[in-house]
């Protein structure tokens, strides 16, 4: 009597006997590797989609494989729970953000286990609670004093209805999501961190992230965008003053024909007090949009300011435009335009009538066509006086050199990145640990008065952070001065609290600090899995902290991810699986249905990681049917009887092929799993050989005794992809040892050699006979061989053989003449 595959039986039962062994507990232990795997942990929605299931499988695949390499494995889980989702569901549903999120939680935590994922749930930790939140506010107040934090005025998306600020993705075309009213920048103080004075450590120590997708670095290299150029000084006609601009084309300097400074430039707000049409357009563009992207595409526009600056060579007059392509951020705020030779000098050039005077031209002297846009790849200089005939390099040095001697001018690098404003102000958020005294002004709440505690039980109503109108929580005394004065009531960007997290889950039951040696032990994470829309920021700002972390003496490595995986989308008919679009497939209801192993049987193979895996009805049914034809094809094994011993010397041609087949999927699926990470083809690997066991079909001893090989090296292979399956098959292959504890499978080099080797034999090209021969055999005993073959000796016969062409392992080929 075989049973049936009953997943959610089996399933239950795995879990559970993992869970009463503790299995997943990882402890320290210094006489093993350790192997630290995280995935990036989920924001508590309510319940789990696709994309998690893939990304946790992933996680949990790579963890139970390296602990079958026998590596002591931590693999983590938490919540990062802090953020906006949980302010609007509260003014849906009236429950307090801390209520919804919690219980949110214990959903989603029922659903990972369910996964069966190999968790140290011992190690949980979610950001809301001040268990967490605490030691960032402490971190925070070290850095305060250390000068890495500051305040400083700057805009924010502001409601004047619902009177609250909003985050970017609450305006909707430039209108409040909730009123629809028109949202206004209003200038508040916000607290910023200091990510800029780790610029180039952000940008050099990209080079130690072997283990990272090349993707990923450049994009982070591209958002830090340091570029190397010159602060050139313009004298003002008429005046004393100067007007600074920033050039990484110092070659281009004889082209200039006009300045233009950003519509905030000082110079610009001095000009407008005496020009109306300047005034305008100041406010025109105070209006505009002013991402990057927006200024690229926006039309260029400007307004001469009647001003004139000295070219710092030439002495001649260029006039001062204002310009809505310069950002006031970026450099100094101005730019020297060279129409010949930057497009959007060009277009405003066009526009405005300005003179576009060539002063580059090709390397290889060709003529270029000015007539319809810029010339602007870097070559030769011409009608630049004594700079002519120079390269870009040397025209670089030669015009920094002449105009720092004179001056007029430095060597500057610049960033693209700019300092991180962290402040929010949101309720569901860590309260930032300020307090502001008429006196003393931002005081940092001292060590022993952390955490300062986010009040839970509130009513949301929409209008703005409900701790803002709560005096017990904002008013206080000056722990300096002791002046009656008003706590910070803005929160920290979320970011900050998932910046840190994979050094807490090393030591989460520290209540005494905030991080202990157990972070250097684990750290860094080995493999760290996540999707590619966190490429920047969330990667960005967790490798700043570590460098902070690093800095106060908290850990010791530079880095905290070693290797980044970044997994692909989960489409649904070609396009992102989401809410919005209303094309979600449950992951609930895929596991009620077919169970846990066939939910990540599917996922696993149907993409490699790193690409879009698409959702297929039929898939999942593949799946679930090989996990029945497996479960089958092992009861029928078994049911026969006793096992005997392997006699490897015993076996015939047929079961040594078996044989070899097992021992090349191990050693093909140790590496996809491994190395190469696409366990797609390993699953694929492992399904061949289960149809070779079911061809193989011999019921002798020997035979059963291969098949039985076979039979466990597939179950011990698929174990990290379908645990629970495995764990029962384990035992009923007659394995007291729980298959979480046995040792991935080794490859037998004896089983690969292949002992008879069939090669084909040609005559003059034409194929004529095939013949077995021994694998090691020489190349002379082959051609004896195959001048010996009957078949081929037809067509040689009476013919004199010019040459014999042995192609190892495949083929020999016969010229003869005639
Ligand atoms: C003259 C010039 C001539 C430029 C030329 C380019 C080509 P990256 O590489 O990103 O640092 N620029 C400088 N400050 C700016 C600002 N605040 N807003 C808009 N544009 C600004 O780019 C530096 C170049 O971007 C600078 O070099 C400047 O234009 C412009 F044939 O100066 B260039
Ligand atoms: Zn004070």
């Amino acid at each position: 009597m075989t049973q049936e595959y009953n997943p959610a039986e089996i399933e239950t039962a795995a879990q559970q006997w993992w869970h009463e062994q503790q299995t997943f507990r990882a402890v320290e232990d210094s006489t093993k590797e350790k192997y630290y795997c995280l995935a990036m942990f989920p924001y508590p929605s309510g319940q789990l989609h696709m994309g998690h299931v893939r990304n946790y499988t992933i996680g949990d695949v790579i963890s139970r494989y390296q602990r079958m390499q026998g590596k002591n494995v931590l693999q983590p889980m938490g919540w990062d729970a802090f953020g906006l989702p949980a302010e609007n569901a509260a003014i849906k549903h009236k429950v307090p953000p801390a209520k919804w999120t919690y219980q949110n939680i214990d959903y989603m935590r029922d659903q990972l286990k369910r996964l069966g994922l190999g968790y140290d749930w011992k190690r949980e930790l979610a950001t809301c609670t001040p268990q967490y939140y605490r030691w960032e506010q402490w971190l925070f107040t070290r850095l305060f004093k250390k000068g890495l934090v500051y305040k400083k005025t700057a805009a924010v998306n502001w409601c004047p209805v619902d009177e609250t600020v909003l985050a970017n993705e609450q305006v909707i075309n430039g209108c409040c999501w909730r009123c629809d009213t028109e949202v206004e920048k209003r200038e508040i103080p916000q607290w910023f961190m200091k990510i800029t004075d780790y610029a180039d450590q952000l940008l050099d120590d990209l080079d130690q992230l072997d283990g990272w997708p090349e993707q990923v670095k450049t994009m982070q290299a591209n958002w830090i965008g340091r570029s190397e150029g010159l602060e050139i000084k313009f004298g003002l006609a008429d005046s004393d003053l100067t007007l600074d601009v920033y050039t990484t084309r110092p070659d281009t300097l004889m082209g200039v024909s006009y300045l233009a400074v950003a519509a905030e430039h000082p110079l610009a707000l001095k000009a407008a007090e005496s020009n109306t049409e300047l005034q305008s357009f100041i406010d025109e563009c105070r209006k505009m949009e002013t991402s990057e992207e927006a200024m690229e595409t926006a039309e260029k526009k400007g307004v001469a300011t009647g001003v004139m600056a000295i070219h710092p060579i030439t002495g001649e007059q260029v006039p001062v435009w204002v310009a809505n392509f310069v950002l006031m951020t970026y450099g100094t705020g101005a730019v020297m335009s060279v129409p010949a030779h930057d497009q959007r000098d060009y277009e405003f050039a066009k526009k405005y009538n300005l003179p576009i005077n060539q002063v580059i031209e090709p390397n290889d002297k060709s003529e270029c066509d000015l007539s319809k846009a810029a010339f602007t790849v870097k070559g030769k200089l011409l009608n630049s006086q004594q700079f002519d005939g120079l390269n870009f390099d040397n025209a670089f040095s030669a015009i920094a050199d002449f105009l720092e001697q004179e001056n007029k001018g430095e060597r500057q690098v610049n960033y693209r990145l700019r300092d991180w404003g962290i402040s929010r102000q949101r309720y569901w958020g860590t309260p930032i640990p300020i307090i502001n005294c008429p006196d003393c002004g931002a005081v940092p709440v001292p060590e022993a008065d952390l955490p300062v505690q986010l009040p839970e039980d509130v009513i949301i109503d929409g209008s703005g952070s409900p701790i803002k109108s709560m005096p017990e929580f904002y008013q206080c005394a000056c722990p300096e001065c002791g002046k009656d004065s008003i706590r910070e009531t803005d929160t920290f960007d979320t970011f900050f609290e998932s910046s840190w997290y994979y050094a807490r889950f090393t030591c989460p039951d520290n209540e005494e600090a905030m991080l202990d040696e157990r972070a250097d032990h684990w750290l860094p994470v080995d493999q760290y899995i996540g999707g590619i829309e966190h490429a920047v920021l969330h990667l960005l700002y967790a490798r700043f902290f570590h460098k902070l972390m690093r800095d106060e003496g908290l850990v010791s490595g530079d880095e905290p991810f070693k290797n980044l995986l970044t997994q692909g989308m989960v489409l649904k008919d070609g396009v992102k699986m989401s809410k919005s679009k209303g094309n979600t497939v449950d992951p609930q209801a895929l596991i009620d249905q077919y169970g846990a192993d066939t939910a990540r049987l599917f996922t696993m193979f149907a993409a490699p990681p790193e690409q879009s895996l698409e959702w297929s009805d039929k898939a999942v049914e593949g799946s679930s049917r090989f996990l029945k034809r497996l479960w089958k094809t092992v009861q029928d094994h078994v049911v026969v009887g006793e096992i005997a011993e392997l006699e490897i010397d015993s076996l015939n041609d047929n079961l040594k092929t078996l044989r070899r087949q097992i021992h090349q999927t191990v050693e093909k699926v140790s590496d996809d799993i491994g190395r190469r990470h696409t366990f797609n083809t390993a699953i694929a690997a492992i399904m061949e050989l289960m149809n070779a066991v079911t061809k193989a079909k011999d019921d002798s001893e020997q035979g059963r005794a291969v098949v039985q090989e076979a039979l466990e090296v597939a179950v011990l292979m698929l174990s990290p992809i379908t645990p629970h399956i495995s764990h029962k098959l384990w035992q009923v292959l007659g394995h007291d040892e729980a298959v979480v504890n046995v040792a991935w499978p080794k490859v037998d080099p004896s089983a690969l050699v292949q002992d008879k080797v069939e090669l084909m034999v040609q005559v003059n090209g034409k194929l004529r006979s095939k013949i077995s021969v021994a694998a090691d055999m020489s190349k002379e005993d082959i051609e004896a061989h195959a001048l010996a073959d009957e078949g081929v000796q037809k067509f040689t016969e009476g013919k004199e053989v010019r040459k014999v062409i042995v192609v190892p392992g495949r083929l020999i080929n016969i010229v003869v003449a005639g």
